[in-house]
Order: structure tokens, then sequence, then C-alpha cells
């Protein structure tokens, strides 16, 4: 154990390093980096290339936005390079190898929000699943568990996705789609950690093998880690780009994703976080591996959306062993969601048999398990929802975590059985104070005039004003106080009527921002 995370750190920290440096040149010719582009939210109309190739592959330009392609098409012509693959569902943007030069021009391209280091990430995985009794699974009246019995209930209409080194074919496991980002030709599971996974959330209970948290649950492996284990951080971000797409293309469908992946503590990347916050927004639930280097673990890309602070949907998931009390190689800290079994856990090896594993990815499927089991019997709960009823439902026990906390073990037993309420769904709601601003009539080049409209948040969340809809040409938003505006308080937005030329208007101009959709009348007239 303790030599496994020597390496894995040493490992870590060597490609951190290697990763960082995109102006730190030698002399020559500077070698190509991988990197993340990512691209504004919003892009102006371009033409699309519909000869290229890569229009007709999934994995890389068949399932984005015309838009999105028009662009990565663009960029690649400019500046001679060609992308890797592409994104444009939980976000826009696509993974290249490029120059330094070409990093600093791309970044000076109105369309490219930002480029960062395309970091590697390392499976986390180390060795009867007890588990699946420890947190409910058998107990439970929706997932009946271990009775030898295809009888749970609900779960043809779940389907988990198990990002990770992909996932053999197993007469325990129901392998509904394969989907391989890492490129390696290779269609199974050659490391042998996302079959183990996937046996933790789904394995069939029919008296053979094992049985998981969701028995015989559809499971989605989209392949992110090659043989080794190791893969980009760009695949995880096309992984979780698909499983937006899906969810929105699909609403009859409940979705869960699972992430047992690990990046040195710390490590920030802006477009995987933004993609997994929009596949959470998108309907889907994710659960993902604490890290198994013993740290706080809070500050570290993914886990880090697992916090209060962030909304929820992103469960971080903390190791036990069989007597509850967390493993020395588990992190920890307050972003933990939930405490699941990951020490000595038997599953489905990829070699069509049954192995033992010890890591959080081995904690975090038996989360991502019970997700699709409260899916499957409340399914018109959002990831929030199902967040909070995996919170609520969670056992205590007398074990504490490393930085004092009490465990709270998961425990499934009671979904299907008593329906806890879940929490009401936090959420903005704009009030307009001001509904009508007259800005006069005045005479071409006089003064301009301005003008304030008032808002109040009046739901129970943070309000964000993010612009107006509906301007008439003339007037525009010159500043806004309306950022983060805490339930019941006011914020204005400063409107200015141009007077360089005639003009006249009156329309109704609409606010514009998460939760909200406040209007109000605009008139005024320059002479
Ligand atoms: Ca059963
Ligand atoms: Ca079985």
């Amino acid at each position: 154990m303790t030599k496994q995370k020597i390496s894995l750190q040493a490992f870590a920290l060597t490609a951190l390093v290697a990763a960082l440096p995109f102006s730190a040149v030698a002399q020559g010719k500077p070698a190509p980096q991988r990197v993340i582009v990512q691209l504004q939210s919003i892009l102006p109309q371009v033409a699309v290339d519909r000869a290229d190739a890569r229009m007709n592959s999934p994995q890389q330009f068949g399932r984005m936005r015309a838009e999105v392609v028009g662009h990565v098409q663009r960029l690649e012509r400019a500046h001679g390079f060609q992308s890797r693959r592409g994104f444009g569902h939980a976000v826009n943007g696509f993974a290249a190898e490029l120059t330094p030069d070409q990093i600093a021009k791309l970044k000076q391209d109105p369309a490219v929000k930002l480029v960062e280091p395309d970091v590697v990430v390392k499976a986390i995985a180390q060795t009867l699943p007890y588990g699946i009794q420890t947190a409910g699974a058998t107990t439970s009246p929706a997932a009946r568990a271990g009775d030898g019995l295809d009888n749970a209930t609900g779960l043809s209409n779940v389907r988990v996705f198990v990002i990770d080194t992909g996932v053999s074919a197993h007469p325990d496991l129901n392998v509904v789609e394969r989907l391989n980002y890492v490129g390696d030709g290779i269609e199974g599971d050659c490391n042998g950690h996302g079959t183990h996974v996937a046996g933790t959330i789904g394995a069939k209970d029919d008296t053979n093998y094992v049985v998981g948290m969701a028995p015989g649950v559809g499971i989605s492996a989209l392949k992110v880690l090659d043989c080794a284990g190791s893969g980009y951080a760009s695949s995880l971000i096309a992984a979780f780009d698909y499983a937006a797409s899906q969810a929105a293309a699909n609403p009859s469908v409940k979705y869960v994703a699972n992430a047992s992946v690990g990046f040195p503590t710390g490590t920030q990347i802006s477009t995987l976080d933004t993609s997994v916050k929009n596949a959470v927004a998108a309907g889907v639930v994710v659960a993902v591996a604490a890290g198994n280097s013993g740290d706080n673990t809070c500050s570290t890309t993914m886990v880090q959306l697992s916090s209060a602070t962030e909304g929820r949907g992103v469960m971080a998931v903390s190791a036990v062993d069989s007597a509850g009390r967390e493993a020395s190689f588990s992190s920890f800290g307050p972003c933990v969601a939930s405490w699941a079994p990951g020490v000595s856990v038997t599953s489905t090896s990829n070699a069509g048999a049954l192995a033992s594993m010890s890591g959080t990815s081995m904690a975090a499927p038996h989360v991502a398990g019970a997700a699709a089991v409260v899916r499957a019997v409340n399914p018109t709960y959002t990831p929030a929802q199902v967040d909070t009823e995996l919170k609520t439902l969670a056992k205590p026990l007398t074990t504490v975590s490393k930085d004092g906390r009490s465990i709270k073990h998961l425990d499934i037993s009671k979904v299907g059985a008593t329906v806890v309420a879940p929490e009401p769904v936090l959420t903005s709601v704009v009030r307009v104070d001001t509904p009508a601003l007259d800005f006069g009539t005045v005479k071409t080049r006089s003064s301009v005039v301005r003008r304030q409209a008032w808002f109040t948040n009046i739901g129970t969340a943070n309000m964000t004003l993010t612009g107006m809809s509906g301007l008439p040409t003339g007037l525009a938003v010159i500043t806004s106080t309306c950022n983060r505006v805490a339930p019941g308080a006011s914020c204005a937005v400063t409107l200015e009527m141009a007077t360089t030329k005639r003009n006249s208007f009156s329309t109704t101009v609409t606010t514009v921002g998460a939760n909200t959709n406040g209007k109000f009348t605009v008139k005024g007239t320059v002479q």
C-alpha cells in the first residue's frame, strides 16, 4: 500500500511539473505540449467544413454542435495544428498538442477563453462484497441485492457511466455501450480497474460471482485510462461532455456517472470542473473518488465540486473498511459527501472472474450504485435531491475521519421503504423593483442619459444577473452590482442612452441569469 502510494505521488508530481511550463521554452525548437483549450460559451456562427472525415467520428466532431466544430477547424487552419478531440455539450473546446507559439496566438483569439495543461490522470486502485451489505443494498426493497433474483425495481430506466479504464465483457455485467477516448484500439478493459468499479455498481443478482449496489443496471463504459491506468484530463472532459449530451437528449433516462480517477492534491483544471458542473446541470449525478493520498482533498479538481458552496449533485467519497474505520490512504476533508467501503473490496475482474482491490476508487462506485437506486425509486429527483437523500439516509458511525468529523456511512436500506422528503432545491428568483424606466426626450448630442434598474433576490440561493436581452439600439448596460446577490438583498444595473444620433425606443428588456427571468420596459427618444 505505502509503496504504491509513493510511486503514485512521485509519478503525479513529474506529470505536473512536465505540464506546467507553457512559457519556459528551452533553446531550439520548443516541443509541443498537450493542452486543453476552452472556447467561449457563446460563439458566433462560422462555416463548417463538412468534408472533414472527423465529422463521422463520435469521439471527435460527430456529436459536437456545428458552431463549435467550425471554430475548431478555423483555429486549426489559422495556426497549423490538428486537434485530438473536441467538446461541445458540457463545455466548448478541444484538446491538442501545441507549441508555445501556437498557444500564445490562440490565447489572442476572441473565441478562446483559456488554455491549460492537459494533466495526466491515474486510476487509484489497490485491492463477498461486504460493502453491498454494509451499505444497505441487501435490505433495500428497491435494490434487493443478494437474494439471487433479478428483482430490483425501476433500474431499467437508469444508466451509469463508468468513466475509467473501460469495462470488459463479463457474465455478471450488463454493459450497454462502450466508447474509447484513449485511442488505443482496445475495446475492453486491459487494466481491470473499470471492470471492478462496474461490478460494485451493478453486478447482476443471479447467484454467480458477486452482486452490485444496483443489480443489473445498464453500464455505459467510457474509457479514458489506458492499460496502465493512465490517461489525460481531456479524455475525462470528453466523457462528461458525452454524459451531458445524453442526459439532454434522453430526459426519460436517469443518469449517474462514476469517476474513480485521481489527481495530485490541489490540481486545478477549470475546463474539467466546468464540464462536470454542466453535466450535473444536464441531469447527471456524479460520484468521484476522494483520492488515495491521505490528504485534505477539498482543493482538488472535481472533488472540490462536492463542497457545500458548489451546490449539490457531485459526491466525493472516502473509503472505510468493513468495521467502518477510515482507510489510512483515504483522502478526507469537509467536501467529503459520503464514506463507503474501499478496503479489500471483491468485484468483477477483467479476466471474467473476481478480484479484490482497495482504494477510494472502490468506495465511489458504492455511492454511484446507491444513486442509481435512488433514481430508480424517485425518477423526478434532480441530482441535488439524490445527493440530499443519500446524505439524509447515511448512517452515523462512532468512528471519525482524519479531520475529527463523525463518519456517516452510505446506507440505502430505507430507499424504496421510507421515502425521505428531500430538501427543497435552492433557487434564485428575481423581483423587478423598477418595472418601467423612462429615459425621456432629449436633443441629439446632448449629455448621455443614465437610469438605474433595481432588482431584489426573493429566492433562497445567491443570484447573479449575467446580462440583459432585448436591449434596443442606443441603450447599453454600463455597470451592474447584480453579482452573487444574497437572498433578500437588492442590486442595481445602470443603463445609458447614447445621444449621438436620432433614436426612439419603447420595448421590454429581460434579465439573463440562472433561475432568473425579470422583465421591465424602457422608453426614450433622441430628437
Ligand atoms: Ca435481487
Ligand atoms: Ca452476480
